[in-house]
This record gives C-alpha cells, structure tokens and sequence, in this order.
C-alpha cells in the first residue's frame, strides 16, 4: 500500500445516509460522499481507504489498521462517538493525525450528542457542514500530515 494512504471511516447507520431524516444529515448517500471523497483525496496526493461499519469493533480494528499502514485517519464514529470507551482506547493508542468528524453541529442537538467521548484523542473535529465537511476533514488532515513531516 502507498505511503500517502489516509484512511476514512465512518460508524453505525451511516449506511444509510439519504435515506432518511435529510433535513439533519442531507441528501448524498454515502457511496456519493464516497465519489466526492476520493476525488478530493486524489487531488490532495491521498490514496483513500473509505470504509462504514455498524460494528464497534470492526471500527477498532480499522483504527489499529490505519495506524499501521495510512499517513493520516479521519473517523466519523456517528453514535459511538457518545459511547465508546474502546474506540477511544484505540485512537488513543494512534499515533497518526486524526480528526474527528461529524455532518450534524452535536453541540446543537439532543443533550447525548452534545458529549463526544472520543474527541479527546483526536487533533481535531469538524462538525456540522454536512457532506462538505469530508472535503474540509481531507484538507485538515493534508495540513497536519504535511506539519509532521515538514
Ligand atoms: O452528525 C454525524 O455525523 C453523526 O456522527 C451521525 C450519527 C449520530 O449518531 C451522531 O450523533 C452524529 C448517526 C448517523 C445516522 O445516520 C442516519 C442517516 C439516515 C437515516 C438514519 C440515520
């Protein structure tokens, strides 16, 4: 696998994204995000590993993984972000950048979401810009591959 592989993924039910409730997370699906995802990667020297699982530790596993073989992790880990004390144990354990991202503002929904137990191990977070913010999470996460390294 090429050294500039930076890995993207995504937690339960992200699956099935413009399917329902488009006012909160819109209308791609995830196979557009996809689309839009690795030609952004592509232009920004990325290789894109883009992955969806429901299942917690498939995600941890996946974290593992990117931490040995990908430059950079990028993990909307949807409704184990307000849960998961073994996805935080496994970024933690990351020593790659990553960010944290969400399509819906969290601070600005139900009280549950308004706590992320796994944002503390990340380098940053980006939230509530919709399908875009993979564009965003991809262009942060190019700055800080390019600060370890420079
Ligand atoms: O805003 C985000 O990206 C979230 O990570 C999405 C998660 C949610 O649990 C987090 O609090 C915030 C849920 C994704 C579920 O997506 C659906 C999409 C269409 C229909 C039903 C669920």
């Amino acid at each position: 696998m090429a050294t500039d592989t930076v890995y993207l993924l995504n937690g339960p039910n992200l699956n099935l994204l413009g399917q329902r409730e488009p006012e909160i997370y819109g209308h791609a699906t995830l196979a557009d995000i996809e689309a839009q995802s690795k030609k952004r990667a592509k232009e920004l020297g990325f290789g894109l590993e883009f992955r969806q699982s429901n299942a917690e530790g498939t995600l941890v596993d996946w974290v593992q993984e990117a931490d040995a073989k990908a430059v950079g992790l990028i993990i909307n880990p949807g409704g184990y972000t307000h849960t998961s004390i073994a996805l935080l144990d496994a970024l933690a354990a990351a020593s790659l950048p990553k960010i944290e991202l969400h399509l819906s503002n969290i601070h600005t929904r139900e009280e549950f979401r308004q706590k992320s137990v796994t944002a503390s191990a990340v380098d940053g977070i980006i939230a509530g810009f919709g399908a875009p913010g993979y564009r965003l999470a991809l262009e942060a996460l190019k700055s800080l591959v390019e600060s370890r390294t420079t």
